[in-house]
């Protein structure tokens, strides 16, 4: 076995142990009430699922394995001269739970680039698509088409002991991640550059090759999508996309298939989708007045008139979240470092300043605060990349380092097959009019 996997087993073996032992004593615990708002309004505050990578406070925002955003851009390995973390290092904390070593990162990178061959008929179905399809489909139909690769469908159909699920979860996961940049990269050079594709760096980093099949080799960018890929990656276990591949993988779809789920989730406009929807809205607003720089005035304008036409403000508000999104935080610290001249970055900050206040005097709305999409856009346009129907594919190469790290540990953890109960209206009025059989015994 590989060091990361023995590690990997190692760890779980131990939290598995742990875990039997805590449900055998205190299996019976109440660990919460259920109200009927929460079970019409989205299960919000349910406490339901066990997703051991990262924990969201709604206060202070994310954390992964117990550290915060600036805490990983301190304590994680970066590439050389470079001052952001690489999402080698993140992946290796949310799998195994410590801190990786300068060499645990290294060694994943080599690993990922060892396993990055994509086979050809993955081109051959994204060449199958029209060109006009938006970059999320493609990017879910290559994913589809990759399957035919996963060791866990190929050993559960030869009758594979659930002693091992986890091992063939982790084999898939490593080879996803390490096939999802050149995909990515392949979606993009095709639809935006002609099909001029580049062929990947075995020197690089795994967000910087990533960078460089794109078609961009300013350390800037490099350093923003280490950036990215490392923010990006996990936001606990209960949000559409993360939650989708563990609910799917609990009926041992095999992690192509529960990674695909998850990502037709991250191309919702409420989810990872709004990252282009923020840019659209700016260029937007921006074309209506006029300038390219609106002033807190204009922006108010154009806020008020979103709200009235019976749409969202994209980038903003949260289901947990109460406070500004840390993920926006980390951006706008990348931007007043490397562009703080840049008026389409200075108008994202402007909106910063105009948004909260409108959002917070309505009273349906509980999160007025900007969340990690409000951000991202304006710092891609800034290095050329203006193709915003493209951003929520960069989200979901992110998203696969959190999920798939989950993913392995729900069947190290023979998690079971997810079944919540749901219920009736009818059922709902009548327990209301005081027939409490009706849930039954
Ligand atoms: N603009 C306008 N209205 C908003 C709003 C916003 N940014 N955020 C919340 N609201 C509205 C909701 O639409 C809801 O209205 P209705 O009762 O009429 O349906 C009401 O306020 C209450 O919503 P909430 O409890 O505050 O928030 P939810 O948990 O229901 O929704 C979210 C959370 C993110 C879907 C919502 O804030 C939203 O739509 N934001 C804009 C889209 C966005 O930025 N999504 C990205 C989230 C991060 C990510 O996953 O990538």
């Amino acid at each position: 076995m590989g060091i990361i996997k023995d590690r990997f087993k190692e760890k779980s073996d131990k939290v598995g142990a742990e875990m039997k032992e805590m449900l055998k004593e205190h299996g019976d615990k109440k660990i919460g009430e259920v109200t009927l708002a929460q079970v019409y309004q989205g299960m919000r505050g349910i406490t339901g699922l066990v997703t051991e990578t990262s924990l969201l406070d709604a206060q202070e925002g994310i954390r992964f394995r117990g550290y915060s955003i600036p805490e990983l851009q301190e304590k994680l390995p970066k590439a050389p001269g470079g001052s952001e973390p690489l999402p080698e290092g993140l992946f290796y904390l949310m799998l195994v739970g410590d801190l990786p070593t300068e060499d645990d990162v290294h060694h994943l990178t080599s690993v990922w680039q060892r396993r990055s061959h994509v086979p050809n008929h993955v081109f051959a179905t994204i060449e199958a698509l029209p060109a006009s399809t938006h970059p999320m489909t493609q990017f879910v139909v290559a994913i589809m088409a990759l399957q035919t690769e996963s060791e866990f469908a190929k050993r559960y159909a030869k009758g594979m002991n659930k002693k091992d699920y986890w091992e063939a979860t982790f084999d898939d996961s490593m080879d996803l991640i390490a096939r999802l940049p050149r995909i990515a990269a392949y979606i993009y050079r095709r639809k935006y550059k002609n099909g001029d594709h580049i062929q990947p760096n075995g020197l690089l980093d795994w967000a910087g090759n990533f960078a460089h099949m794109m078609g961009y080799e300013d350390e800037g960018f490099k350093e923003l999508m280490r950036l990215y890929m490392t923010i990006h990656a996990d936001h606990e276990g209960g949000n559409v996309s993360a939650h989708t591949t563990h609910l799917v993988g609990s009926a041992l779809s095999d992690p192509y298939l529960s990674f695909a789920a998850g990502m037709n989730g991250l191309a919702g406009p409420l989810h990872g989708l709004a990252n282009q929807e923020v840019i659209k809205w700016i260029f937007e607003l921006r074309e209506q007045i006029g300038t390219d720089s609106p002033t807190k005035e204009q922006i108010t304008a154009y806020v008020e008139k979103t709200l009235s036409e019976g749409k969202v403000v994209p980038g903003y508000g949260h289901a947990v979240l109460r406070k500004t999104d840390p993920r926006f935080t980390a951006q706008m610290e990348f931007g007043k470092k490397h562009m703080a001249d840049d008026t389409l970055v200075q108008t994202v900050w402007n909106i910063y300043e105009a948004v909260p206040p409108i959002l917070g005097s309505k009273a349906k709305i509980k999160n007025p605060w900007p969340n990690v999409d409000a951000h991202s856009g304006a710092l891609l346009v800034h290095y050329g990349m203006v193709e915003y129907e493209f951003y929520t594919v960069l989200f979901g190469v992110s998203r696969a380092l959190g999920v798939l790290a989950s993913l392995c540990w729900d069947r190290a953890f023979g998690f079971p097959l997810e079944r919540p109960k749901s219920i009736t209206n009818d059922l709902v009025k009548k327990w209301l009019e005081g027939k409490d059989e009706v849930w039954g015994d």
